[in-house]
């Protein structure tokens, strides 16, 4: 069974948008595959990879998986934050892949089998203003999804998280400086309760209903908001106020009982420790890729598990099908599992990364491929070079920055 590591590749390309890809090829001629994509800071994970990281891996024994994550994290000295933690999750993702391929197995089953029959996901309904909104939610309702994040416009300005005049909603803009938006708190909270009494409306007590405040509020105003929008039942309120003061939760928790998410930018168990430990949060978000990979994250949801918090990862648009075939997989084997984020891609980014995961009718399914299930075709990749592109930059109507 050893074999060793031969090749490491670092694949950057941008078909609609750019993905970052590991490809580690063994001297059995097994290809396991990673994605070590963060949004605007791709060519750094690129080079982390290919200047540092390649050049350990050659000769490794690839089943060395948890001692291949140990090295890269704690034989580095420098640690934790979200370009070196990619970069490992990406390792980790195409070890896992490789011990699939080789054993003939998908990787949900290397992870103890079977927890449930389907992964419920939820995707991203949007609209400009109310009606557009309703519209939208509607789309996703015939599709047969139950779990619906709602975003809308707000009044007065111009620009809001979660809402595009495309009809996917693409964050990230091209060019070499990432665009401003002015946001108004006070308008915004003042919206979100009006827009919610209308979507509970349309579809009635049982659809989950969640939405992203993306981390612009204080403390104080995150509890407020929790509080004003408790009679609306949500699923979960997701990221409510910037995750990293982790003591501001407390507030939150103590003005409401809505359910709250946090931890889309978190990269490892100690940024979530507190959260969870304290039971300040319901749900963790850590993105698989963001957070070292398929080993780290399974202790990040383990401790979770003790504390009656669950998953309910990252999973958008700009981390490639790689990146969520490997939380589909974890999502089918651990149970305390509540929900995966899917905001779906284009068809392009389908065709380049070919997958045996699916999802229809509310549900992903990571199918029966062996290791992770997803290719890349490298055409498309190798005529898809990379564009610079950001995220919007956000600031408060007097022109101070804001979290966006
Ligand atoms: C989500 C997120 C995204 C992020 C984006 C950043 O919940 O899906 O908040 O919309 O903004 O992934 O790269
Ligand atoms: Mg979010």
């Amino acid at each position: 069974m050893a074999d060793r590591i031969e090749r490491v590749e670092v694949l950057v390309a941008s078909p609609t948008r750019n993905y970052v890809t590991l490809r580690v090829t063994t001297a059995d001629g097994i290809v396991g595959l990673g994605d070590a994509t963060v949004n605007g800071r791709e060519l750094s994970v690129a080079s982390y990879l290919r200047d540092h990281v390649a050049p350990l891996l050659i000769g490794v024994d690839p089943n060395r998986i948890e001692d291949t994550w140990q090295y890269l994290y704690r034989g580095v000295y420098w640690r934790r934050g979200p370009v070196t933690m990619a970069a490992i999750g990406a390792v980790d993702m195409a070890l896992w892949d490789i011990l699939g391929k080789r054993t003939n197995q998908p990787v949900y089953q290397l992870l103890g089998g079977r927890v449930r029959d389907g992964i419920p996901y939820y995707s991203h309904a949007f609209g400009w203003d109310i009606p557009a909104l309703l519209d939208s939610v509607r789309e996703h309702q015939e599709r047969g999804e139950t779990f619906i994040r709602v975003q809308s416009g707000v009044p007065g300005l111009d620009k809001v998280y979660g809402v595009s005049k495309d009809p996917n909603y693409e964050p990230a803009g091209r060019g070499a400086r990432p665009s401003e938006e002015h946001f108004d708190p006070g308008a915004y909270m003042r919206h979100l309760p009006k827009v919610l009494t209308a979507v509970r409306e349309l579809v009635g007590p049982d659809v989950k209903l969640l939405h992203d405040a993306h981390h612009r509020l204080t403390p104080i105003q995150g509890a407020r908001l929790a509080k004003s929008v408790e009679e609306f039942d949500l699923f979960w309120l997701e990221d409510v106020t910037p995750a990293e003061d982790q003591d501001a939760f407390r507030l939150v928790r103590n003005a409401s009982t809505t359910p709250l998410a946090v931890g889309e930018v978190f990269n490892t168990i100690w940024d979530c420790q507190r959260l969870i430990e304290e039971r300040l949060i319901d749900y963790v978000r850590t993105a698989v890729v963001h957070a070292g990979g398929i080993s780290h994250s399974r202790k990040i949801f383990a401790l979770a598990e003790v504390h009656g918090v669950k998953a309910g990862p990252h999973g958008p648009s700009d981390v490639s099908p790689i990146a969520l075939a490997a939380s589909i997989h974890m999502a089918a084997a651990t149970h305390n599992w509540g929900v995966q984020e899917y905001m779906g891609y284009p068809a392009l980014v389908h065709e380049a990364f070919p997958h045996a995961w699916s999802a229809s009718d509310g549900m992903l399914q990571p199918g029966d491929a062996p290791g992770l299930g997803v290719d890349i075709d490298e055409d498309i990749l190798s005529t898809s070079p990379y564009v610079p592109a950001y995220l919007p930059t956000a600031r408060t109507l007097d022109g101070a920055v804001l979290d966006w």
